[in-house]
């Protein structure tokens, strides 16, 4: 019996290394999991228990129950989860949707055995305790000779220089080290990294607001921020068999007053929506443990909303669901919020929901109510932050809801859906836009809309060959991770697309400079947009592993097992591929932000800051 489960293990091994992407020193990953295997299954045999089957059983489920929520992970984040994340079980059920997506065969059949193996061991077992007896010597020497092979295996990678490799991919070696990491080490704490003193000099500096091109035009009006869920760029000015996908957008992208940027990236960590909604206000990066607003709930922040408070403003966030989701309520507190109108602050039928909750509709529509209280409580400018919700993945419409024809052979799969949705999407944001004309907003307030996250991922190979096919272009990383930013400044005598890259990391810096506030009591790690003459770089760590780079000619695709030699490089206008080594400076210096920024979040830097 112990001989079937070793087979299936190796077998799983295989499926795991196959759905997880293991591309480098496959032999060393696949035989390191087999020796951990066969070592933990030979101390089964050699224990003198009379239900070492059912020991085995927990054994065989535990490794492909963990190899299960591996792939399904993998699958959506490019990367394997880590233990910090057991916290965040509790979203699982909200998320229920788009996780039923991802559970293909590829991955299912990991754990689709499981109930078979459990009958075949109650038949198995009876059999067994008559006919099983080995000689007493076989079962000890046999766990030690694997534990010596699985040491010499170790010392000998350890030594090499394949170890950062082989145990960032290899599914024993992975987990060990993560639950190493996150109890014992932490190189921050025990002071091996620190901001000096002229790294903090340079951020200060950057962080400084100088005089330069529309710095102030917006200063004095209000401040109206709306996230928009899973808002790509690619469907800006995109016409589906005739149908224009986003007209609303588009019509606003012309409008007088208009600044467009078009080559603006996600930037996300653990905690999706919330991670966009942190890193746009704070031009910090996010943690790569727990969801930021969930690990440093009770840190000192001076973001956006802090900032336009110390001018006056009063600032409040809307959002039409649960108010603990991502852990909002309680971290808005530190974010500078005043108050939160979240779901039950809304009124709503059954009919007027999709997927998480209220349709934009009717969201919109009340937040314009609240909006006019907002506006009533004093004289000054007030800042909204506004999150849509519709257009979540994974984008099923009723069909209520759905006003595009879809080619028949589109329907149903994700990008039929998502066009769907983001066109309900803009409709909404449409009217609330006209709304806002109407009440006589849109003449005293600067306007910023920009999506939270990519849709439909690069990294799935189908979803991946249906956007290629759709959209003619190889759809790569670049492609998936953008979002447009679009910002309204009332009476700005321009209308400008500004196509150099940035990343929701600078749009403090560039909101700042439109408002023509600044940032004193805080660091910012992202740059104004408008202003800034340096290279700037975009410095993703989930999607593409940490390590990576994108710039306005490059990306850098940071290998999956850390090795940066390993690495894709190419150019993002003629996709050629690159020689990778000749970017190191480049991945040196977006490890280097990143460790900064981490360092700030880490030690609440900015509680004593002055
Ligand atoms: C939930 C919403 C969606 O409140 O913000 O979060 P997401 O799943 O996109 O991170
Ligand atoms: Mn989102």
């Amino acid at each position: 019996m112990l001989i079937m489960l070793f087979i299936l293990l190796n077998v799983k091994i295989i499926l795991f290394m196959y759905n997880t992407e293991v591309v480098n020193n496959n032999i060393w990953v696949f035989l390191m999991s087999f020796f951990v295997i066969l070592f933990a299954l030979a101390c089964i045999y050699s224990l003198n228990i009379k239900k070492k089957h059912w020991l085995a059983f927990s054994f065989y489920s535990a490794v492909s129950l963990l190899m299960f929520v591996d792939v399904v992970y993998y699958g959506y984040f490019n990367t394997l989860p880590s233990v910090s994340l057991l916290s965040q079980v509790g979203q699982v059920a909200a998320v229920g949707d788009s996780i039923k997506e991802l559970i293909s065969i590829k991955r299912l059949i990991l754990v689709l055995d499981l109930p078979l193996v459990f009958i075949y061991i109650i038949r198995y077992g009876k059999y067994r305790k008559k006919h099983e007896k080995h000689s007493m010597n076989l079962r000890v020497v046999l766990p030690v000779i694997m534990l010596a092979v699985i040491a010499g295996m170790f010392i000998y990678l350890r030594n090499s220089d394949l170890f950062i490799s082989v145990s960032n991919q290899e599914f024993f070696m992975y987990h060990v080290k993560d639950i190493k990491n996150y109890f014992i080490d932490n190189e921050y704490m025990e002071g091996s990294y620190r901001l000096s003193k002229g790294e903090i000099e340079e951020l200060r500096e950057r962080t400084k607001l100088t005089q330069g091109k529309y710095t102030a035009v917006g200063k004095g009006k209000n401040l109206i921020v709306i996230q928009v869920e899973a808002l790509q760029n690619f469907p800006i000015n995109l016409f589906y068999d005739g149908q224009e996908v986003t007209p609303n957008l588009n019509r606003l992208i012309k409008e007088q007053g208009i600044l467009y940027f078009n080559n603006y990236y996600q930037l996300l960590g653990r905690g999706n929506t919330s991670d966009a909604e942190f890193v746009t206000n704070n031009s910090l990066y996010p943690s790569m443990d727990e969801p930021t607003y969930v690990q440093y709930e009770s840190n000192t922040f001076y973001g956006l909303p802090w900032i336009l408070r110390d001018n006056g403003y009063t600032s409040w966030v809307f959002h039409g669901y649960k108010k603990e989701f991502w852990n909002r309520e309680k971290a808005y507190v530190n974010q500078g919020f005043q108050r939160f109108l979240s779901e039950e602050d809304y009124e709503f039928t059954e009919e007027e929901t999709v997927g998480f909750g209220i349709i934009d509709e009717v969201f919109y529509k009340q937040t314009m109510e609240y909006i006019k209280e907002l506006d009533s409580v004093d004289e000054n400018p007030f800042h909204a932050f506004i999150i849509s919700l519709t257009s979540h993945t994974p984008f099923k419409m009723p069909e209520r809801f759905q006003y595009l024809d879809i080619r028949e052979e589109y329907k149903g799969t994700i990008l039929g859906n998502y066009l769907q949705a983001i066109h309900y999407a803009d409709m909404a944001l449409g009217k609330f836009i006209e709304n806002l004309k109407e009440e006589g907003y849109y003449d005293n307030s600067v306007i910023a809309i920009y999506g939270d996250h990519f849709a439909i991922s690069s990294l799935d190979k189908d979803q991946k060959r249906l956007m290629t096919d759709y959209l003619g272009y190889e759809y790569d990383l670049d492609e998936m991770m953008k979002v447009p930013l679009i910002i309204h400044v009332p009476g700005l005598e321009a209308n400008e697309t500004i196509d150099r890259i940035g990343s929701q990391l600078d749009f403090l810096p560039t909101i700042l400079n439109i408002m023509g506030y600044e940032n004193e009591k805080g660091l910012m790690f992202g740059r104004d947009l408008i202003n800034y003459k340096g290279e700037n770089l975009v410095a993703p760590q989930t999607y593409a592993v940490k390590g990576s780079v994108i710039t306005d000619e490059i990306l850098i695709e940071m290998s999956r097992d850390g090795v940066f030699e390993n690495s894709r490089a190419y150019n993002i206008k003629t996709r050629e591929l690159l020689d990778v080594k000749e970017y190191r400076h480049l991945h040196e210096k977006a490890l280097s932000e990143i460790n900064k920024s981490d360092y700030i979040l880490r030690t609440d830097f900015l509680r004593s800051f002055k």
